[in-house]
This record gives C-alpha cells, structure tokens and sequence, in this order.
C-alpha cells in the first residue's frame, strides 16, 4: 500500500465528521451524560503546544466516553475578555474587539486542524454581548442576595498605566508592564464576598475525591484558615494618643511568655495618629506603601521597623513592658493589624529581633533537648515541642497551652472587654473584581447623586461596550468616552453616571462551563440542563489554575445556586492537571537564544552536539526548560501539524511521559509517532490484503499460537480502557504499541494459514484501529474504511472484552523440599496431580535430594505450592 496521507486524510475527516454534525449533542438525548472539559484558550492569537497536549487529552476522554455510548458533552470557547487586546489597541491601532475576534478565528482554525470531536455549535466568547449580558443579570441577582458588596479598600495603583494591579502584577513594588513606582490608593471597588463562603469552600475539598491533592492542599492554603486569639495588651499612657490597649492577632498564644515586643501595620489607626506628628515615621511609612503588599514581596523584603516610642504591658510577665514599633511585614487587612512577636519560635519575629536587637526568649522545648541545651541562632524553632521558661503553662504540649493561656486571658477584662477572645481567621480575602479596563464584562450599575448606587434594570441589559473608543490617553477608555457613562438614573430620572469599571476576567470563567449546558438561552441557564449536565464528570487544564480560577468557580458555582441558576454546590466533579510541554534550549557563542528550527543535532556515541544550520556557528545545549517565546524554545502546532499531522502530534503528546508530569518535546519522538502510524497503516493494509487472498482457504480449530494472539488483543482491550478511564494515557499508548508488536508477528504466521487464523487476525487489526481511535482518530477512521466497516469509527461502539480471555491460564508454584523451597514450575491452572507431580520430582534441585528413591510424603496444594518430604 501507499504510505498514509494525513495531509489528505486529516483534512477530509474533519470535512466529513462536520457535515455529519458528528459532534453536536443533543440535551434531550436520553442515553446517560457525560461532561468533558478543557480549560478554555485566551484568544492570544496562536495555540502552543500546551494547548495541544491539554485538548488531546481530553480528546481521547471525549471518544472513549462516546464510544461507550455516553451522551457526551465537549465544547469549546473563548475566554475572550482582558488586557492583551487593549495592548494591541494601543500598539497596532487596532479596535479590542477586532483583534480579539480576529484570533479566534485564527485559532479556531488551528483547533480544527488538531480532528478535536468538539460540539463548535456550542461556542462561546466571553466578550460576546449574548453571553456578558447574563453574567450582568447575574450579577445584579447577586447583589440583590448580598453576596456583592461595594467598599472602600487598599489598591495598588500603576500611575503610569493609570490602573489598579494585582499584588501578582507588583513586581518589587513597580508594576509589570510601565515599571512605574506603584502607590497604595483607596479605591472603591466592587467586592464579590467570597470571604463568607471561607468554610464552606474549605470544607467542601474533603468530598472533591477525583481532585489531585496537592491542588486540594493549595487551595486549603490559600482560603488559609486558622484559629487564634484576639488578645488586648494595655498601653503604658503617653500624651500623644487616646487609646488605652492594642489588640493583636495570634495564632500562637502559648508562646506569649516569649513576647518581645508589638508590631503594629504602616497602615494601623494608631500608627496613622502617630505619624501626624513624627516626620521619620511618616517617612517610614510612605517607604513601606512604596514597597506594597504582595505576598511575594513582602516574605523576600528585609523586615524593617521603626520604634513608635510606646510601650504595652506584657499580659503575663509582671512588671515587665515591650515596646512597640511599626514594622513593615504587618498587613492591615489581616486579623487586626497588630501582632507581638516571639522571636524564638517565628522567623520574620526573630530576624526582626536581631536587626532591633530585642531579646529572644524561647519557650518552645523540642523534644529531644534539654532546657540549658537550647539556642536560638538565626533559625526560629517553629517545630513541635514542650512549654518552658513559661511560669503557669510549663510542661504543657503547644495546643494544650494554646487553651489554657486562652481560658486564663477569657476571664481577664481589660478596656472593658475580655482580654483574649478565641477566633476563627481566613487568609482568603473578598474578591476585588473592579477593573479600570474597557475590554472587560461592564458593571451594570449607575450612580446617581440622589438615589446612590442604583443596579440597572433587567429590562436594559445588556449593558453593551461601547465600539468608538480611544486608547490614545492611558487609562480607562470607558471612562474617557464622550458619552457613554451619561445616562438618567433609572429611579429618579436626573442625570446620573454609569459605573465604568469592568468585571476582573475571572469572572467570565468562573460560569462559562454552566452556559455551555444551554448556549443560547434566554437566562444564563437552563436548570434542569445545567442540573443534568453538571458537574462536570472531567475538567482538565493547567495547575496554574489550580487556586484562583477553581476557587472562584466554585464559589460562583455556589453564588449561582444562592441564586437560582444552578442547584448544585460543586462544578468539577474530576480534575485533572496536566505537566508541561518543555523543550531543550540552545545559545550561540553571545549567549542570544537560538530556536530549535535553526539548529541541527548530531549524536556521536554519548555525545550530542548542535550547529546553527545556516552559519554552521557551534551551538550550545542548554537545559530543559518549558516552552517559552524568551528562550525561543517553542515549536510551533501549526508547523508540526503540516509536516506530521494532528494524529502524530497528538499520539507523541499522549505517548511520552505520565500525563501530570512535563513532557519533552523532542523532535526524534515525533518522528517516532509518525513511523508508528505508518506501521500501522501498513499493518491494517497487509492484514486485509492476506484476507482477500486466503478468504477461501478451509476452517480449521484454533491453534494455541492464535488463541494466545486473541488474548492479547482482549487484554489490551481490557487495559487501554482501564487505563483512558484513569487518564494513564501514556499506558495506553504502551499497551497498544504491544499490540501493536504481536500483530505484526502473527502477520507472518498467518499467510497459508487457516481460516481460524485469518479470522483472528482480522479481529486483532479491528481493534487495534478502534483503540487508536480517541487518540488518532483520522488514521483510525482511514483504516475503519480500509477494513471495511460501514458509518464512521467516531460512531461505532468500544468493542467488548471477552472476560473468559483476560484469565491468566497458568500458575507458578512453589516446590520446597522438607518446606525449604528449592525452586518452582509453571503449570496450567487446574493441572492434574500427576503432571504436577511429574514437574515437581523432575526439578534439578529436588532429583538431587531424592537421590533415586520415592518421596516420603508429596503435599501439593492445587494453584499453590508443592512439598516434597524426603
Ligand atoms: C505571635 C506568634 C508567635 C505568631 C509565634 C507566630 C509564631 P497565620 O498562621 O498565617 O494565620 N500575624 C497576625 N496578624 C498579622 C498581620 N496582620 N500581618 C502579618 N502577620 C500577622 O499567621 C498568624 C500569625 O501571623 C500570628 O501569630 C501573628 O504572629 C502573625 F511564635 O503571633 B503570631
Ligand atoms: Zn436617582
């Protein structure tokens, strides 16, 4: 036969599957449902190779769940909404919207060349008015419900860019893209209250069985809950302040006896009043506002103070005072913006404590240590151990003490109140969701100087983006427009203001997997067809994601039940997180990156060496990185599918390493996927040709040699369902390259062969094919044809297993001599006495002890073990 074509055939099926609405699923389909989805694409213009691996992976999931004749759903979109597009406004004068809808149809083209078996009728973009106006309505029912909330709140603010950043976009206290010094400003901003769903949410993970833990474990990190105690210190009096005590946040009481002092936020009320009349305080804190608040930043900056010049009493060492500073590792919207420090038993206390020279008490015994052997050197003891140098608590373990100094501080009223007071805290804070951006879902809200904020009516949704916009000031060019935010308000009717901020983007994703479960209706959802369909059986995507996007579906997941969009808790039902695609990485003599396609390899025994293919300039190999545009390690889907083929990149994807680990790209490994496939093609087409040759030679019974074959085919049935079901997708793959190998064998074996043989052949070559099938379905449904089978492989059933072939038929049994074991023999299962025997005596290591003569006694345990007695 010719060899395969896929530039001929993969074209041709993706024609062919559309034009029989292959993929389209019906929601009244009665057969049982099944939901697979990718994360869905930002229309960045291309699709990389991540992409590649995430949607062949789901791929196969999407065949295999069809061919068991599920109902299954695997659509696709756009997540289309944020600031790249804006970018490209600004840099090629390009209006956001063109841009966007220009690369999405660039990479729906690139997705459609991959064969994905995707329901395109379904196709969503978040930036599509059809779809905004119903995160609007929802929007508008969640405010009604309280779950949003309006309020005054700490931001990071980019003068230059003249936009709020994320504390991720802060990077050493400039923002990403000006590098511009970034301010802290109070803004009002839109909050969705995601802070009151803390325990749920965290309880909740426990029953996400089909997660991976380690996301489990960040986004239990992340809602972050922990259980301390509000505890007041009372102030020594001092003529500049009102205040008699400071309360602060502790999750760790029981270290109170090695307290050395109190550390208040730059942002704290009484540091704010203090500030009003010391300059080098005001100056302080001005640098600490410079520096920000991101996590990041904060954990890697030195931990710096400045001593307000106040003192509090120490809560439980009479007599004793600590002082008390400002310190620029205290956050404002954590607990209460205080703390005291124990610089023996915290690390940001104890580097602070050796800057400001405070002293260091520890109070925490480990347990192996005696009292005179401990010392704390630049490393806080921050592990288990025992209470001492602690009067009243000594001798008690940490979470013992924890209580104890709790009850004692309970019952002590200081200011009027009780001194320590037990409490629940989450690091999770509400989401900030305005945005000073246009291309974002607008806020559909108006503020009228009467009534206040007032929500726009349903009857006016969508609140549509303006089109005639300008980029030309930095900035919000919503808020820049001539006319667009003037509207009435719908109340009074005196001219009022529309919000315009947009929503964070996350919130376009936090619901798109509910709409597609009914794409065009007139609400967001369709109940009793999101209730159907949802949760999803298998999301899959990057464990980038694995916090902010899965956190803020599910609580959206919730809000929209609080709602009445949906009635259930939880949208993933199984997630999966995929590796990364990596590549090696090269430079020339200046140390510039150079691209893989520039290079070319040569291997000599163990060594590998690369040249620049067009200067023949020596080039260095570099380490193993992840694909990215700065090392120039990218390859390109686009080209790879020109040269191979989807089928060859998307087996190469499947094939080479587990599924959550990163997978390297080599371009010897797809060259081996694409020899592959054209083993099999000619595999199928040779089977077939000795079919047509010998269909008229005689039955015959069937021989061990093809009942062995029929057994490895069924045990690979067996295995690559097993192992799509558990995502092992690089198992699969290994189990029909085995069979692959037996087949191929049995070809020679089966010319002038009987019919039986033939048969099994033919059998074994059909299944191959239908096993390629969810991962290379065009080489697949080409063979289907060579085979002759009539519809399409995309609509053909999962062939059974026949349970009677997966048994193994023989046993390994142990023969011990006086119960020493002396060697083994393998028998069929259920063998006779006698042939067991017969094995057994006939061992090396047995005969020689026999020595000629009988056994004794001969104990044989059928399927188990033999003893001979001499
Ligand atoms: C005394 C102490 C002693 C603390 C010790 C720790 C170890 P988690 O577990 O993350 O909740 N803290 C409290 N409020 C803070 C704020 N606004 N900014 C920065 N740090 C703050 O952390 C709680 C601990 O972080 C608290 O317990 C407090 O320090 C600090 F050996 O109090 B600890
Ligand atoms: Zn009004």
């Amino acid at each position: 036969a010719e060899r395969y074509n896929p530039r001929e055939m993969e074209p041709h099926w993706q024609t062919v599957w559309d034009e029989n609405g292959a993929f389209v699923v019906d929601n009244d389909d009665p057969r049982e449902r099944y939901y697979v989805l990718e994360m869905f694409p930002y229309p960045s213009g291309r699709i990389h190779m991540g992409h590649v691996r995430n949607y062949a992976m789901g791929d196969v999931v999407a065949r295999y769940w069809r061919a068991r004749g599920k109902n299954v759903l695997h659509p696709m979109g756009w997540d289309a909404f944020g600031l790249p597009a804006e970018n490209a406004a600004i840099e090629r004068k390009l209006n956001p919207r063109t841009w966007t809808y220009q690369n999405i149809e660039a990479m729906k083209a690139q997705l459609k060349s991959m064969g994905l078996s995707l329901d395109w009728s379904r196709e969503i973009a978040t930036c599509d008015p059809d779809y905004y106006r119903h995160q609007q309505a929802m929007f508008l029912d969640m405010l009604a419900a309280g779950l949003v909330s309006r309020k005054k709140s700490k931001v990071n603010w980019d003068p230059v860019d003249m936009t709020v950043l994320a504390n991720e976009q802060v990077i050493d206290g400039r923002g990403w893209r000006s590098g511009a010094e970034v301010q802290q400003r109070e803004l009002t901003q839109w909050f969705f209250r995601i802070s009151d769903y803390a325990e749920e949410l965290l309880a909740a993970l426990d029953g996400l069985t089909e997660w991976p833990d380690k996301v489990r474990v960040m986004q239990r990190n992340w809602i972050g809950r922990s259980e301390g105690l509000r505890l007041l210190f009372a102030l020594e009096p001092d003529p500049r302040i009102e205040a008699k005590s400071i309360e602060v946040f502790t999750t760790r009481p029981d270290t109170i006896f090695g307290a050395s002092f109190i550390a208040l936020s730059p942002d704290h009320p009484l540091t704010c009043t203090l500030a009003a009349s010391d300059p080098a305080l005001a100056e302080f804190v001005a640098e600490c506002h410079r520096q920000g608040t991101a996590t990041e930043t904060l954990e890697k900056a030195e931990k710096r103070g400045h001593f307000t010049g106040l003192h509090v009493r120490h809560p439980v060492s009479e007599g004793e005072t600590l002082p008390v500073y400002v310190a620029n590792f205290v956050l404002m919207d954590y607990g209460t913006g205080a703390i005291f420090g124990c610089p023996a038993h915290d690390q940001r206390d104890l580097d602070f404590a050796r800057k400001y020279d405070l002293p260091v008490l520890p109070v925490v015994l480990p347990p192996d240590l005696d009292p005179q052997e401990v010392e704390i050197g630049d490393e806080a003891y921050v592990e288990d151990g025992t209470i001492f140098n602690s009067g009243f608590l000594d001798g008690l373990s940490i979470e013992d003490a924890k209580q104890r100094i709790a009850g004692h501080f309970a019952e002590r009223m200081l200011d009027g109140r009780p001194q320590g007071v037990v409490e629940v805290n989450y690091r999770l804070r509400d989401w900030g969701i305005s945005r000073q951006r246009y291309w974002g879902c607008p806020i559909p809200v108006i503020h009228c100087e009467v009534c206040g904020t007032v929500p726009v009516p349903k009857k006016d949704l969508p609140v549509v983006l303006p089109e005639d916009v300008s980029f030309d000031k930095p900035g919000n060019a919503l808020d820049h427009h001539p006319s667009w935010k003037h509207v009435d308000c719908p109340q009074c009717g005196a001219p009022a203001r529309r919000e315009t901020d947009t929503m964070d983007t996350f919130v376009d994703s936090s619901w798109y997997f509910a709409r597609f479960t009914a794409p065009d209706a007139a609400t967001p959802t369709v109940l009793d067809q999101a209730n159907a369909w949802l949760p999803v059986d298998q999301y899959i995507g990057g464990v980038e994601h694995a916090i902010l996007h899965l956190l803020y579906s599910r609580f959206f997941t919730r809000a929209m039940k609080a709602t009445g969009h949906i009635g259930i808790d939880e949208p993933f039902k199984g997630m999966f997180t995929q590796g990364m695609v990596t590549h090696e990485t090269y430079r020339n003599g200046k140390g510039e990156w150079v691209p893989p396609t520039d290079i070319v390899l040569e291997t000599e025994g163990e060594t590998r060496r690369a040249r620049h293919a067009a200067t023949g300039e020596a080039i260095t190999i570099g380490s193993v990185e992840k694909m990215s545009k700065s090392k120039k390690n990218v390859v390109d889907p686009d080209e790879i599918v020109a040269t191979y083929g989807a089928d060859t990149a998307r087996w190469f994807m499947l094939s080479d390493s587990p599924p959550e680990r990163d997978v390297q790209w080599t371009e010897a490994g797809v060259e081996g996927a694409s020899r592959f496939q054209q083993r099999i093609w000619r595999l199928v087409n040779e089977a077939m040709a000795i079919a047509a040759k010998e269909a008229e030679g005689g039955a015959g019974a069937l021989d061990d040699e093809a009942l062995a074959v029929r057994k490895a085919v069924h045990r690979a049935l067996h295995q690559v369902g097993a192992d799509i079901e558990g995502l092992r997708f690089n198992r699969a793959v290994a189990q029909i390259y085995e069979m692959t190998n037996t087949l191929s064998r049995y070809v020679g074996l089966v010319e002038a062969a009987p019919r039986a043989r033939l048969e099994v052949l033919v059998e074994g070559v059909e299944r191959l094919v239908q096993l390629i099938g969810p991962m290379m379905p065009h080489l697949a449904e080409t063979c289907w044809q060579v085979l002759g089978r009539e519809g399409l492989l995309a609509d053909a059933p999962w062939p059974p297993v026949d349970p009677a072939l997966l048994e193994d038929d023989s046993v390994t049994l142990p023969v011990q001599v006086n119960g020493k074991r002396r060697g083994e023999i393998v028998v069929p299962k259920g063998a006779a006495r006698e042939l067991i025997e017969k094995e057994a005596l006939s061992l090396d290591a047995v005969a020689r002890m026999l020595d000629g003569k009988p056994p004794r006694k001969l104990v044989i345990v059928p399927d188990r073990i033999v003893n001979v007695v001499v």
